[in-house]
């Protein structure tokens, strides 16, 4: 028999790797995809098998995690062995324009499934992907499992409010529903309006001189970047392990978003220098062309300066470790920018 999975969220960056994870492992896959006016299921259109095919490993449903009625009768009709529940609008700087929707899909959403899980059958195992934005205005450095969340916008708040009924729910109905607290992971298949594949699609377009100039807000913050690919691993082993826990997924190591440009450029053979302060920052070009500019539009009402975790418990117990670097990492997203734009020729 094989073993079954749902996935909410399954149109995403994470839900287009997880599918591809499970699938290989045996599962039947079944994923959670919203209505909208123009198809938006790129990043699994490779894997998508016809309505019609006898034997399907790979099947998608409508539905919504902001409609009760539809992850209700999805759990039931579905009845699989583990949810992973990647469904979010998971963009922060978006969250402060669209803070009501944010908490109804990132934290209410979560409660929907939980509470599906109990009435449905409570051996479900469940995953929430919990985010490191929790810990906003970090408390302790480098970030665990034990450090007090500070959330600093609508999206960390409900990724909280997420956090804490996952744990709720296991411990007042015996579920075995499960935490990653993951950091921040990249890889090609990255939304675009994310820094780091907003700067990689620019710089490869800006080098082939196919847009002059690219606009960001706070270069400054730090991030702990890894790969989505090795990120999905770890949620497969935090549903495998003999008990329900909670998990920080990171690289522990830290680059400024200002480096993370830098290593770009250096990637691509790009030259650039820096100039200026604040908001008069730019970067130019070897024959003194501004190609990076600074705007006010792009900085948040409050930001998380500084993130970078710590994750002995899940090397030591669930004998993760991150396979990709941060120089793997930009291969991996210029290779595929530059392949995608000697296709557009
Ligand atoms: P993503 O690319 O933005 O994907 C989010 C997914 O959620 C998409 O499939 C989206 O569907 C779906 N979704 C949004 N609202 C929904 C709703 N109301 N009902 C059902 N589905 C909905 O995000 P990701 O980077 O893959 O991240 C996956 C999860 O991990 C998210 O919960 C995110 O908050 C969390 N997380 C991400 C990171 C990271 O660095 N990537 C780090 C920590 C935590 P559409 O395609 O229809 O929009
Ligand atoms: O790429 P970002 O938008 O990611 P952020 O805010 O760290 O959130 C991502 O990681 C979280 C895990 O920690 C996830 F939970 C969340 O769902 C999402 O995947 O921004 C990274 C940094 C920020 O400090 C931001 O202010 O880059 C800075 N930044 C500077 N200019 C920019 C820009 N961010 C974006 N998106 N766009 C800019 O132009």
């Amino acid at each position: 028999m094989n073993k079954s999975a749902l996935i909410f969220g399954v149109t995403g960056q994470d839900g287009s790797y997880l599918s591809r994870l499970l699938l290989k492992k045996g599962y039947v896959v079944h994923g959670v995809i919203r209505r909208s006016s123009s198809i938006n299921t790129k990043r699994i259109d490779d894997i998508y098998q016809e309505p019609f095919t006898k034997k399907k490993y790979f099947i998608l449903h409508y539905g919504d995690v902001t409609d009760g009625s539809s992850v209700f009768d999805l759990i039931k009709k579905i009845k699989p062995k583990e949810i992973y529940n990647l469904a979010a609008q998971s963009h922060v700087a978006v969250s402060f324009q669209v803070p009501e929707y944010t908490s109804n899909a990132d934290a209410l959403g979560s409660l929907r499934i939980l509470d599906s899980i109990v009435k449905i059958n409570p051996k479900i195992k469940y995953y929430q992907a919990g985010s490191s934005e929790m810990y906003g205005k970090v408390q302790s450095f480098p970030q665990t499992e034990k450090t007090p969340f500070y959330p600093r916008s609508p999206y960390a708040v409900s990724k909280v409010y997420a956090h804490w009924i996952t744990i709720n729910y296991r411990e007042s109905y015996n579920l075995f529903a499960c935490n990653g607290i993951l950091f921040n992971h990249e890889s090609p298949l990255r939304g675009e309006t994310f820094v780091t594949k907003k700067i990689v699609k620019a710089l490869c377009k800006i080098k082939q001189k196919k847009q002059r100039r690219l606009y960001l807000g706070n270069i400054y913050s730090k991030r702990d970047w890894g790969h989505a690919e090795d990120y999905v691993v770890a949620m497969w082993k935090i549903l495998q392990y003999k008990k329900p826990d909670d998990w920080v997924i990171c690289t522990g190591k830290q680059y400024s978003v200002k480096e993370f440009i830098n290593l770009v450029a250096k990637k691509i053979n790009l030259d650039i220098s820096w100039k200026g302060k604040g908001l008069k920052e730019k970067a130019f070009s070897k024959d003194n062309k501004i190609i990076i500019e600074i705007k006010k539009r792009y900085f948040r009402p409050s930001e998380v300066d500084n993130l970078k975790g710590n994750s002995s418990k899940a090397k030591k117990i669930l004998k993760w470790k991150p396979v990709k670097d941060l120089n793997n990492l930009i291969q991996d997203m210029v290779t595929y920018e530059l392949k995608k734009l000697s296709n557009e020729k």
